[in-house]
């Protein structure tokens, strides 16, 4: 019997150890990346050697990737409040830690096992699935299972428990959505968030939806964390909020670690714990402006690699990504494309949400602040793509199956600005395009316009982050349709590009109302088809989502200096079904900041220092 014993354990917990996703990240067929699930197995203690009550559940909980049946469920549970230092050579090689044998470094490479349900009713009594998962030390302690046999868009609670102890993880709330062919309870409301900061200040955008319990669904359009030393963009010190490590991120623990600070902030931790979370990467969950295979901080050469503390781009990418899917609420889409992101929801026969990779997966070579003249010169080559052939295929493909099959809308979730701008105000008139955006890949748009309108693809709305400015405009195939800037005639849909939860504007942090409202004027006035714009406010934007119509609230907070509710309501638009641009007259004609085509700008003159406005109180238990 006593023979016996072990080899049952380790069949018991091996099956257990497989429920916790973040085993296989990011990619089961890249060994060299993955866990060896063995090695942690041998590790596992009959008799943990820790006490139960000991374990802390660090960065609450978290939901994301709702199908009509499943969610993805995380929390992170450890003996050590720190990040792990398990790198990509190391990690399942639990023998390289022979020579550390005190009671410490045992107990912190201990398997750690715990217990989860999920229920439809707020007391988690009558449980609708439920599950028993392992993590430890080689995931950095994250733990991500994947709930099932729900109900289609349904609210449901859900909560982890360390096995065999009364120590349990805050309550988390999270939702289903409806069944593909199925009609949908609408509207269906998204909070679109990019862009978040943490050394530029407090993330008070994320709180907002919370405090108000506004929408059912959170879109992250990417740069949810951002790589660079203190001072080098932000100023933390100001804030106190300055970034871990104190240096620009390469390593696997460096990422891990920039993602935990993050994950401390009391508004993202709320928006975590009560909605579920659609999330993509833009560039800044790795570093600035990548592109397939470099980033502004690294050309693809052997010197750069040494100037880049040693880690080559590969690396450096890998360390980002599996950081990214170990703390982040998503599936792993596709095992054998091990930076795959992109996928699509379909949430009954309302709409698509079509999440993109723009940045890492297969774009070709951006704008590296030293190469922008022979990136405008190849701007126009056919051959240059955002997405890669693979991914383009499968936009177009998504878009045509979507308008067959009946459903109403079709909403991009995007990271950069699709329409065309020019920028001349900021970039001058040499270059006055944003070759980092979709301007720098005319080809790649050209051939996203001609499958909308060789398909007669209606109700289309893009969405894009990136830019920490709001844009939005009807979507226009210019040089090739005819269209008039007062009706919208000759649109084919409609793009709604929101600003930053912290990063500063475009045109610098601490600039003046009245100077950015004036840029906004000029813009508004060089594009055609821009018809509101805004470069003051960070904030957020709402979708609501109806069969007859679409209406997007975009959100304005006054200052990220300290923690707080306030909030400026900056501009509505309606989208009417089978009109294919923006219902006139745009925004009601009357916005509060930035510049509106046409129209009024109210201005209730709130700026970085008047905070004021709207007040949330906020909810007892909800940070
Ligand atoms: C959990 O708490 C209950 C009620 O206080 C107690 O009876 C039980 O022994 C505790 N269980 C563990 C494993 O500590
Ligand atoms: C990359 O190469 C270009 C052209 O040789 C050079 O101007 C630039 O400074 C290099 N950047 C880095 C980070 O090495
Ligand atoms: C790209 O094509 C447009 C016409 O579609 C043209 O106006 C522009 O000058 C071209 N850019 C370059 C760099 O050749
Ligand atoms: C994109 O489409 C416009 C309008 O038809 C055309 O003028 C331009 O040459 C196209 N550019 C590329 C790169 O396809
Ligand atoms: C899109 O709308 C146009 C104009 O109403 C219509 O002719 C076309 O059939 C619609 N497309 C589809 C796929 O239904
Ligand atoms: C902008 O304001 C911040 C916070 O008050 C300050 O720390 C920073 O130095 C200012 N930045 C510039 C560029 O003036
Ligand atoms: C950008 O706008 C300015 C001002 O309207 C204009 O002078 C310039 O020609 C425009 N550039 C392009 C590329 O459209
Ligand atoms: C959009 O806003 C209008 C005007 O406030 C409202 O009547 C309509 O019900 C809204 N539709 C949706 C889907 O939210
Ligand atoms: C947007 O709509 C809301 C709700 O109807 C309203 O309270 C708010 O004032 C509107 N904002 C603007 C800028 O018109
Ligand atoms: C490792 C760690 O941070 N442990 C803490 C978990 O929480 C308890 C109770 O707050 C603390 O006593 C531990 O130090």
């Amino acid at each position: 019997m006593r023979q016996a014993l072990p080899l049952f354990f380790a069949g018991a917990a091996l099956a257990s150890f497989t429920g916790n996703i973040n085993y296989f990240s990011p990619s089961l067929h890249h060994p060299e990346l993955g866990v060896s699930i063995r090695k942690v197995v041998a590790r596992t203690y009959a008799t943990p050697p820790w006490d139960p009550k000991v374990l802390n559940f660090t960065h609450g909980v978290a939901s994301g990737d709702p199908y009509e049946d499943s969610v993805i469920l995380w929390t992170r549970i450890t003996p050590t409040r720190d990040n792990d230092k398990s790198n990509i050579t190391v990690s399942g090689h639990a023998d390289l830690y022979s020579h550390e044998v005190d009671d410490y470094v045992k107990a912190s490479k201990a398997p750690v096992c715990v217990d989860w349900k999920i229920s439809s009713g707020q007391d988690l009594k009558t449980i609708a699935d439920s599950g028993t998962a392992y993590t430890s030390s080689d995931v950095d302690f994250t733990v991500k299972v994947e709930a099932k046999k729900l109900k289609a868009f349904t609210t449901y609670y859900y909560q982890f428990s360390v096995c065999n102890s009364n120590n349990t993880s805050p309550v988390g709330r999270t939702k289903t959505i409806p069944a593909k062919d199925g009609k949908a309870l609408a509207p269906i409301k998204l909070a679109i968030y990019s862009c978040s900061n943490y050394p530029f200040g407090f993330f008070n955008a994320y709180g907002n939806p919370v405090r108000k319990d506004s929408v059912d669904y959170v879109v992250h359009l990417g740069d949810y964390i951002y790589e660079y030393k203190n001072g080098d963009y932000g100023w933390g010190d100001a804030y106190g909020r300055v970034p871990e490590p104190d240096n620009e991120i390469h390593t696997l623990y460096d990422y891990r670690k920039r993602i935990a600070q993050y994950r401390t902030d009391l508004d993202l931790v709320a928006s975590h714990q009560q909605f579920p979370w659609i999330p993509v990467w833009d560039d800044h969950e790795v570093a600035d402006n990548t592109w397939k295979s470099g980033s502004s901080h690294l050309n693809n050469s052997e010197e750069s690699f040494v100037e880049d503390g040693g880690v080559s781009v590969d690396q450096r990418k890998m360390n980002a990504v599996r950081a990214y899917f170990e703390w982040m609420p998503i599936r792993q889409v596709d095992m054998d494309d091990n930076l795959r992101i992109w996928r699509n929801f379909q949430f009954g026969d309302l709409f698509d949400l079509l999440m993109l990779d723009t940045r890492q997966y297969d774009r070709s070579i951006t704008d590296l602040y030293w190469n922008t003249d022979y990136v405008h010169a190849i701007s126009n080559d056919t051959g240059r793509s955002l997405m890669g052939p693979r991914q383009e295929q499968w936009f177009y493909r998504m878009l045509r199956d979507s308008s067959r099959r009946g459903t109403a809308w079709r909403v991009v979730g995007n990271q950069i600005v699709f329409s065309r701008m020019n920028e001349s105000l900021a970039l001058g008139d040499k270059n006055p395009l944003n070759y980092d955006s979709w301007d720098g890949y005319v080809a790649n748009r050209n051939r996203t316009f001609a499958n909308l309108y060789d398909h007669k693809i209606n109700n289309t709305v893009f969405l894009a982050g990136d830019s920490h400015a709001s844009w939005v405009s009807d979507l226009v195939w210019l040089d090739e349709h005819a269209y008039d800037p007062l009706t919208g005639a000759g649109s084919v849909g409609v793009e709604f590009a929101g600003t930053a939860v912290s990063s500063p504007s475009p045109v610098g942090q601490n600039i003046s109302l009245s100077t950015a409202n004036a840029g906004s004027s000029w813009l508004v006035g060089a594009n055609r088809e821009l018809q509101w714009q805004d470069l003051y406010y960070r904030g957020y934007f709402e979708l609501s989502i109806g069969y007859d119509a679409l209406n997007a609230s975009f959100y304005g907070v006054p200052t990220t200096k300290t923690r707080n509710g306030y909030e400026i309501s900056l501009a509505n638009f309606t989208v009417k079904a089978g009109e294919n641009k923006l219902h006139r007259s745009v925004g009601n004609g009357v916005v509060d900041s930035g510049a509106l085509k046409g129209g009024k700008v109210a201005g209730t003159n709130l700026t970085h220092d008047t905070g004021s406005g709207k007040w949330f109180v906020f909810k007892e238990g909800t940070a």
